[in-house]
């Protein structure tokens, strides 16, 4: 049947759907790396998984120009090999936060009812991806930089995935403005590695786009096409699903997705991934003034911006306290002042630690937390603010009771 090729998955990831497969990263062990281990990365499945080639290396992807006046036609093709991408370009590795748009749904659902799957705070994961940088493939093989794309009339990268339906053809698909597919500070990547490892089956094997600082939805796994267009990816998810709109258009029509924009990158956003939301303190526990909870969790904003801080708050916003930077075993040297991305290529998560008083025997604390970025961006209090009707970019204050 259609699920033929559904890999083995680990028992400690947080299902939400089976059929197709997407689950959360388990919230607690999420805390205990740097790098998410590939095996509790979240996985965020529209479609069936693909059949995959045995051999990675002699995988093929199409390189295509469109027409830019006929999106139909095809003016230029060739074919380029994982091999080709390993031995021909440089390997490059970025260390980059992916999220899914939908992260924290749930919590953006109770305010008010919202369309999709209904994750909670970890539909996010951090991982060291290597390949080869996108614009060098471009410039090599077409000749192509920015200049010379937007003189010849191409506005978009299209990318398609392997995953889909052949009768139908409605295959898994994005695209990016060329402005950012084609600018090396970017750091868009043909990735055929995740923390060192061939890529594993759930996350695109053999090769994937990785589009750092944007929503998941950009970086297409089982990558077998590219093409420079004039238009958007016609692909149904990024023409009528990843985008948001006012809070008061609470049912959007068809007209009003092909109007509003695609969301490319990500706001910033924190949220708590230790202890869980009505987590109960052992009996008898913050009797003693000194008695205290220990929070964990992560940061992130969008586009290369870094988080800057992140702050706590156990009376809703009226105090407020710093919270402390982790320094994990597994992270490199300088992660704890975020010099070890450069500026404006500051896409991967901080992960954070703060130390509250312990509630009395018998009473609750509801702790919240807030990330500021570099642009001096920071998290709404409220939901009511940024609902939107597919319940996408969830960035209000992270409250955990
Ligand atoms: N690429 C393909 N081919 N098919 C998909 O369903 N899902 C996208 C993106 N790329 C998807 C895809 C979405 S919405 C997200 S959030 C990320 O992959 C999730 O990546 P992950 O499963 O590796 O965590
Ligand atoms: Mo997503």
């Amino acid at each position: 049947g259609k699920f033929a090729n559904e890999p083995k998955r680990s028992p400690l990831l947080v299902p939400i759907n089976k059929r197709p497969y997407n689950a959360m990263s388990p919230p607690e062990i999420l805390m205990d790396h740097y790098y998410t281990p590939n095996a509790i990365h979240f996985v965020r499945n529209h479609l069936p998984v693909p059949k995959l080639p045995e051999d990675a290396n002699s995988h093929r992807v199409k390189l295509d120009l469109k027409d830019p006046t006929n999106e139909e036609k095809v003016n230029r093709s060739l074919n380029v090999t994982v091999e080709q991408l390993r031995n021909d370009f440089p390997r490059v590795s970025y260390d980059v936060t992916l999220a899914c748009a939908g992260n924290r749904r749930n919590e953006m659902a109770q305010w008010r009812q919202a369309r999709g799957l209904e994750w909670r705070q970890t539909a996010v994961s951090n991982a060291r991806w290597t390949g080869a940088p996108l614009h060098l493939v471009l410039k090599k093989l077409f000749g192509l930089d920015l200049d010379k794309a937007r003189k010849l009339g191409y506005r978009h990268v299209q990318f398609e995935g392997m995953d889909g339906d052949s009768i139908t053809g409605d295959f898994y698909g994005a695209s990016v403005p060329v402005e950012v597919a084609l600018d090396e500070s970017r750091g868009l990547l043909l990735a055929y590695e995740m923390n060192g490892e061939a890529i594993p089956a759930d996350h695109g094997y053999p090769l994937r786009v990785i589009v750092p600082g944007a929503i998941g939805a950009r970086s297409v796994k089982w990558l077998c096409r590219i093409a420079l267009s004039r238009q958007e990816s016609s692909s149904f998810w990024l023409r009528s699903d990843y985008k948001t709109f006012q809070p008061s258009l609470y049912t959007p029509t068809v007209e009003d997705f092909v109007r509003a924009p695609a969301q490319l990158y990500w706001p910033v956003v924190s949220a708590i991934c230790w202890p869980p939301d009505g987590h109960v303190i052992r009996d008898g526990y913050g009797a003693d003034e000194d008695e205290v909870v220990q929070i964990r969790g992560y940061a992130f904003s969008g586009a290369g911006a870094g988080v800057v801080r992140v702050e706590v708050t156990t009376d809703d916003g009226n105090t407020w306290q710093l919270a402390q930077w982790c320094n994990l075993d597994d992270a490199p040297d300088d992660v704890d002042d975020s010099l070890h991305q450069p500026f404006g290529q500051r896409w991967a998560w901080r992960l954070w630690e703060a130390t509250v008083p312990a509630p009395k025997p018998g009473q609750s604390v509801t702790i919240a937390c807030k990330a500021v970025d570099d642009n001096g961006n920071q998290q709404p209090e409220r939901w009511s603010s940024v609902w939107n009707a597919r319940g996408l970019l969830g960035n209000a204050w992270h409250r955990v009771t």
